[in-house]
C-alpha cells in the first residue's frame, strides 16, 4: 500500500456558525498551500507550535486572524505533513479559505474518513482505533463515549493482538511442518492444546460482544404483561414524563411507545407495549401482535404482574417471550400489603387472575411445570408502584444489573457488529481446528488455523480488503 500523494483538505468543524472553525490539510503540499493563506508564517515553521497568523485572499486582502499549526510528517495524525488553520467559525469565511486551497492543483477535497484512513494506511493507528474515532463522534451516551475512548486507547487492539500473535506463530509452525518436514520436525506436537487455549480465548472475547453492542446502541427494554397491570403508569414514571395514556379501561395501550433514557451512563430505549390478553378487539389484536414481535427482539423484557398473580401465571407469562431474558415485578404494590404482593395468590388462567388463592407459592419453580416437594423457592418478585414511585429506583438498578451483570459500562471494550462477525468466524474456525487436531490431518488443521487468522485480521486490519476499508470509512464524516 503506497501512501497516497494527493494533498487533501476539509473543514474539520461542523459547517455552522461557531466560535472556531478549523480547516485541515494533509499531504506533501500541506505546508506550502497552508502558507499561501497565511503568508506571515515562517517558511520553515516549528512543528506543533501555534502561530498567530493573518489569513488572506489571493490579492493579499485580510480575511481573518487565527492560529496556524504545522505537524511535520510522520509526527502527525495522518503520518503526513498536516496543517491546521483555526479561524473564526464563520461558514462563509471557511468556504472562502477552503476554495482558495482547492485552487492549487495538488489539492483535492477529502473523502469521508480520509484523514483517519491515511492514518491507518500509514501505520499510525490500527483499524480498531480508526473505528473508535468514528464511534466516538457518533456516541450518544456517556457509556458509548467511554467505550469509544477505550477503543481509541487501544484496549481492543491489545486483546486482539494477544490472540493474533500466538495464532500466527501456531500457523507458522504448522505450515513449517507441512512444507519443511525435516527442519520443522516436532513443531506441531503441542498443536492440540495450543488450539484449545486460543479457542477459549476467542470465545471469551466473543462473550463481550453483546455488551459492546449494548454500549454502542444502548439496550432495549420492554415492559409487558397482562392488560391493566400498570405498565404505562410505570413507563411514565421511568421516563419521567407523561408519555403514555393511562386509563382504568383494559387495553388502553395499542401501539408500542418508546422513549430513550440514560441510566448510569448507559443508553436505554424503553418500550411500553399493549397488554396481552386473549380475545381482544381487532385493533388491539394488532397491537398485541406487535408486542410479541418486539418482545422477541429486545435485550430484556420486564414482566409487570398484578399483585395477585400466581407463580404459575408468572411462569406462563415468562414463556411468552421466547429467548429474551425476563425480569418479573409486581406492580401496583401500593394497593396491597407487602405480605400479599408478590406472594402469588392463585388463579390458573393468566388473563383471569383472581385473588382466590391456593397457597402454592414456593412450590413451583419459575420455569413452570409441577415441582417436586424439595423445589427451591423462586426469588420474591420486586414490588413497584408506578403511581407512588415505590421500588422504581430498585427496578432501574435491577434492569442495569441484568443487562450488565456486575460490570460497569466503561470497562467494556467497544465491539461493533463487524467485529462481532469476524470474531464469530475466528472462534468457529478455531472450533473446527480443535476438532481437526484430534481427528484429521495436519493440512486441515493448518487450513482452519489460517482461516481463523484471516478472520481475526479483519478486526485488527492486518488482512483487510480495499472494499472493506471503503465501507468502513464511509461512515465517517468529512474532515475526520
Ligand atoms: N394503585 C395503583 N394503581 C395503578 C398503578 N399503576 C396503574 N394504576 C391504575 O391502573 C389502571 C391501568 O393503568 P395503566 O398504566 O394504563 O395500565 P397498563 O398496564 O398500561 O394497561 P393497558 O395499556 O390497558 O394494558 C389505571 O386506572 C391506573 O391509574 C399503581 O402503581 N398503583
Ligand atoms: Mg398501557
Amino acid at each position: 500500500m503506497t501512501p497516497p500523494s494527493a494533498t487533501i483538505v476539509a473543514l474539520a468543524t461542523a459547517p455552522a456558525a461557531g466560535a472556531v472553525g478549523i480547516l485541515r490539510l494533509s499531504g506533501p503540499a500541506a505546508l506550502e498551500v497552508g502558507r499561501a493563506l497565511a503568508p506571515g508564517v515562517p517558511q520553515v515553521p516549528t512543528p506543533r507550535h501555534a502561530y498567530l497568523a493573518t489569513f488572506v485572499d489571493a490579492a493579499g486582502g485580510v480575511l481573518d486572524e487565527g492560529l496556524f499549526l504545522y505537524f511535520r510528517a510522520p509526527q502527525s495524525f495522518t503520518g503526513e505533513d498536516v496543517v491546521e488553520l483555526q479561524a473564526h467559525g464563520s461558514p462563509r469565511l471557511l468556504r472562502l479559505l477552503l476554495a482558495r486551497t482547492l485552487e492549487d492543483a495538488r489539492v483535492r477535497p477529502a473523502l469521508p474518513g480520509e484523514f483517519t484512513r491515511r492514518a491507518f494506511l500509514n501505520g499510525r493507528i490500527d483499524l480498531t482505533r480508526a473505528e473508535a474515532v468514528a464511534d466516538l463522534v457518533a456516541a450518544d451516551s456517556e457509556a458509548a463515549v467511554r467505550a469509544a475512548a477505550a477503543g481509541l486507547s487501544g484496549a481492543l487492539a491489545e486483546r486482539i493482538r494477544a490472540l493474533e500473535e500466538p495464532l500466527r506463530a501456531l500457523h507458522a509452525d504448522l505450515e513449517g511442518v507441512l512444507n519443511f518436514p525435516d527442519e520443522a520436525e516436532g513443531a506441531d506436537e503441542d498443536a492440540g492444546p495450543r488450539v484449545a487455549a486460543l479457542r477459549s480465548e476467542a470465545d471469551a472475547l466473543r462473550a463481550e460482544v453483546g455488551r459492546g453492542r449494548l454500549v454502542r446502541q444502548g439496550a432495549r427494554v420492554a415492559l409487558y404483561g397482562p392488560v391493566n397491570a400498570g405498565k404505562s403508569t410505570l413507563f411514565n414514571r421511568l421516563v419521567g414524563e407523561e408519555r403514555a395514556l393511562v386509563d382504568a379501561e383494559p387495553g388502553t395501550t395499542r401501539d408500542a411507545l418508546e422513549a430513550r433514557v440514560e441510566w448510569d451512563g448507559l443508553g436505554v430505549t424503553l418500550y411500553d407495549t399493549a397488554g396481552l390478553r386473549e380475545a381482544p378487539g381487532r385493533v388491539e389484536a394488532l397491537g398485541i401482535a406487535r408486542t410479541r414481535d418486539l418482545l422477541a427482539a429486545v435485550d430484556l423484557a420486564v414482566l409487570v404482574l398484578p399483585p395477585e398473580a400466581s407463580v404459575e401465571e408468572a411462569a406462563s407469562w415468562m414463556r411468552e417471550v421466547g429467548a429474551t431474558p425476563v425480569l418479573v415485578v409486581t406492580g401496583k404494590c401500593d394497593a396491597v400489603p407487602a405480605t400479599l404482593a408478590g406472594a402469588g395468590g392463585g388463579g390458573t388462567g393468566r388473563a383471569a387472575a383472581t385473588a382466590s388463592a391456593s397457597p402454592v407459592f414456593g412450590t413451583v419453580p419459575a420455569t413452570g411445570g409441577p415441582a417436586g416437594p424439595g423445589a427451591p423457592l423462586p426469588p420474591p418478585r420486586p414490588r413497584v408502584s408506578g403511581l407512588t414511585g415505590e421500588g422504581v429506583d430498585a427496578l432501574r438498578t435491577s434492569v442495569l444489573t441484568r443487562l450488565w451483570g456486575g460490570g460497569t459500562p466503561s470497562a467494556v471494550a467497544l465491539v461493533s457488529e463487524r467485529h462481532a462477525d469476524a470474531l464469530r468466524r475466528t472462534a468457529e474456525a478455531l472450533g473446527r481446528a480443535e476438532e481437526a487436531s484430534r481427528v484429521s490431518t495436519l493440512e486441515v488443521l493448518s487450513g482452519e488455523v489460517g482461516l481463523a487468522l484471516e478472520a481475526l485480521g479483519e478486526v485488527s486490519g492486518t488482512s483487510v480488503s480495499e472494499a472493506l476499508l471503503d465501507t468502513l470509512f464511509q461512515r465517517f464524516c468529512i474532515g475526520k
